[in-house]
């Protein structure tokens, strides 16, 4: 991917909210088998999380108080999108899940960010199903996030692309892909997500060109090994 955002990946700040008592039993999930979930030890997790967030990434945490009456809370990334100064603050697609942006909002706001809200009563949007790349977006359409949400986030980010990817098989885009470092998008070999590295793989911009090399491959040769790439544009 070229033309990458300078500083793509850097951070100083972590927004963070505790795991709530009530999520063993009440928060959403797909597979209404899982019922096991142990609070104390998704606690620890928990801790260890932010602590790493916070020693060895060396970002200032915000840590949101824990609301035992929102069971999806400590998600808060589904709550907003931040770009550079700008914040999203999102529209759930879970009903129940709507009131976690308050505290989110106000957060953001007190880091000095600017802030957008998506009002509009028809956009829903997930935190969980925008994936920015460093120079453009992806969102994912699930069932928590709809055209009218992406559009609104193309709206909010006017400097980037935005392309949509159906998502069929999981609860939202990143829960099966993400970016590992600048210009490197790791995904899953699900079946769900396969399908999306298939939209993927049909975008103008990360267009992949097919170019057989079945006889060299017949004496091990590989693409790689058919050319020497140079970059002049600096002096190394
Ligand atoms: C939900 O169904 O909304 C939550 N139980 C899980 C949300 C996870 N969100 C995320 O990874 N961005």
């Amino acid at each position: 991917m070229a033309g990458l955002t300078v500083g793509f990946g850097e951070y100083t700040h972590a927004i963070v909210r505790g795991v709530p008592a009530s999520l063993p039993k009440e928060a959403l999930r797909m597979n209404e088998a899982n019922d096991d979930v142990d609070l104390a030890r998704a606690r620890r997790e928990h801790e260890l999380y932010v602590g790493v967030l916070m020693h060895k990434l060396g970002l200032q945490i915000v840590e949101l108080p824990v609301d035992d009456s929102l069971p999806d809370s400590v998600f808060v990334e589904d709550a907003a999108v931040v770009c550079g100064d700008t914040a999203l603050i999102t529209r759930p697609g879970a009903l129940g899940r709507r009131k976690e942006t308050e505290i989110v909002k106000k957060a953001l706001t007190d880091l000095h960010l600017n802030i957008v809200e998506m009002i509009d009563e028809s956009a829903t949007l997930d935190g969980g199903d925008v994936l920015f790349t460093g120079r453009e977006f992806f969102v994912g359409l699930s069932k928590r996030t709809n055209q009218r949400g992406a559009e609104i986030l193309a709206d909010a980010f006017k400097d980037y692309a935005v392309s949509t990817v159906p998502i069929y098989d999981a609860l939202h885009l990143k829960s099966f892909c993400s970016m590992a470092g600048p210009g490197l998008l790791v995904i899953g070999s699900s079946d769900g997500a396969q399908k999306a590295l298939k939209v993927f793989e049909r975008l103008k911009d990360h267009m992949l060109i097919p170019v057989p090399l079945t006889q060299m491959a017949k004496v091990d040769g590989s693409l790689s090994c058919c050319s020497i790439l140079v970059n002049k544009r600096r002096e190394m």
